[in-house]
């Protein structure tokens, strides 16, 4: 497996220096100042690339090159949306990418309540209550049709927080809420949200669905064609969020996706971190369904509380078997060489961290602190080594 590590370029609090004592090799990144829907330029693609291999890694997995939302409401000018995003992917293999990790959720990419909850022993993680994100719901957002999709209890419990948090308190988690949104991108208030979630109160899970089948159609020929691999991400937390829907939760889901366009360019970033918030997802199991589809893996865990809530835990701790998964993706590995497959090793990265020690002051991407990670990075490590040299031995 390849150490990859999560840079924002020249929007990231982290240096490639830093990222060097980490032990990573691989760079993952993207161009996060490009607006949605144009092209990344091939002179812009390889100075980045030039920047990444000048401080000693490579730069293989793009993270994210993103699908525009007309494309995912599946209305306006999608042939020249279309167009420019397989230009970019043509421009981005020209200059080596091998594997595009994107997303399909809705208006927002992954969603927290909380950006610093404490850990116990120390440090802060990223955390998702599921009695705020009611909260915002009914009572700052006031989304009608919210109350059916909480328990009388969470929605209870939701009241006696709202009653008592303070003006700083909901700012908090209004910014937590928006800072999913990758890098540049602009951040709402609760009056932008409210207007930035209108145009999509009539795109169901079906149509939703439709819109990515045809994004699929659109790009996977291409991406065979230029020899690029296509990873969706899952939707983080698994679950329709402020009435937008979201399908890429579950093994139904990837079933669905994997075969509305049955290609192996057509595959599956594994985000163990986002299915592992569904109690209901079997991660080892999904793993090994679609463990040729897998090229780019998220490795990460999360604790959940009965009521829907989760919590990032430490890499090794947290209710996923995340030993399990490597050795899923280590099989899979040895499968494709033996298959003589080309991109027999996935690009791992770990994902997010707790903020630990000197991270606090660093003011790094909400989950990307340098500490937190090299800590999860250090402990994968370990796991794959060992389970390597378990392999070697048998
Ligand atoms: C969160 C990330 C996601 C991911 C996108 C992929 O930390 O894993 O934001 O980059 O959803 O497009």
């Amino acid at each position: 497996m390849i150490e990859g590590w999560r840079w924002y370029g020249n929007l990231d609090e982290i240096r490639l220096p830093e990222i060097a004592q980490t032990g990573a090799r691989s760079i993952v990144t993207a161009l996060h100042s490009i607006p949605y829907g144009d092209i990344w330029p091939r002179d812009v693609i390889a100075a980045r690339k030039a920047e990444v291999l000048k401080a000693g890694f490579d730069w293989t997995v793009v993270e994210s090159l993103q699908v525009h939302e007309a494309i995912k409401r599946g209305e306006g000018d999608l042939g020249s949306l279309l167009a420019n995003y397989r230009q970019s992917m043509a421009n981005m293999a020209a200059e080596g990418i091998k594997v595009i990790c994107y997303n399909f959720m809705p208006l927002l990419d992954w969603t927290r309540t909380d950006l610093r909850a404490s850990v116990k022993g120390g440090g802060t993680c990223l955390r998702f209550s599921i009695h705020k994100m009611a909260a915002f719901e009914l009572l700052m957002l006031e989304r009608q049709g919210a109350e059916d999709e909480y328990s009388q209890s969470v929605i209870a419990d939701a009241e006696v927080w709202f009653a008592s948090a303070s003006s700083e308190e909901k700012d908090e988690l209004v910014t937590a809420i928006m800072a999913g949104l990758p890098g540049a991108f602009p951040r709402y208030d609760v009056a932008g949200l409210k207007a930035a979630l209108k145009p999509y109160e009539h795109l169901d899970r079906n149509a939703l669905r439709q819109n990515f089948k045809r994004f699929l159609e659109e790009v996977i020929p291409t991406a065979e064609e230029l020899g690029l691999k296509f990873a969706v991400h899952p939707d983080d937390p698994p679950r329709d969020l402020l009435g937008l829907p979201r399908i890429v939760t579950n093994e139904e889901d990837i079933r669905w996706i994997l075969s509305a366009k049955d290609s192996l360019a057509n595959g599956l970033t594994f985000c163990a971190g986002s299915l592992g918030a569904n109690p209901a997802n079997d991660l080892p199991e999904i793993a090994r369904k679609f463990a040729d589809r897998i090229h780019f893996a998220h490795l990460r865990n999360v604790r959940k509380d009965p009521d829907g809530s989760f919590e990032e835990a430490a890499h090794l701790g947290g209710d996923t078997d995340l030993t399990q998964i490597v050795d899923v993706l280590l099989n899979e590995e040895r499968r494709r060489v033996a298959v003589e497959r080309l991109d027999s090793e996935i690009v791992f990265r770990p994902d997010h961290g707790h903020e630990l020690l000197d991270d606090e002051n660093r003011g790094a991407h909400p989950g990307y602190p340098l500490i937190g990670r090299m800590r999860g990075l250090a402990e994968l490590r370990g796991v794959i080594s060992g389970l390597e040299h378990r392999n070697t031995a048998a």
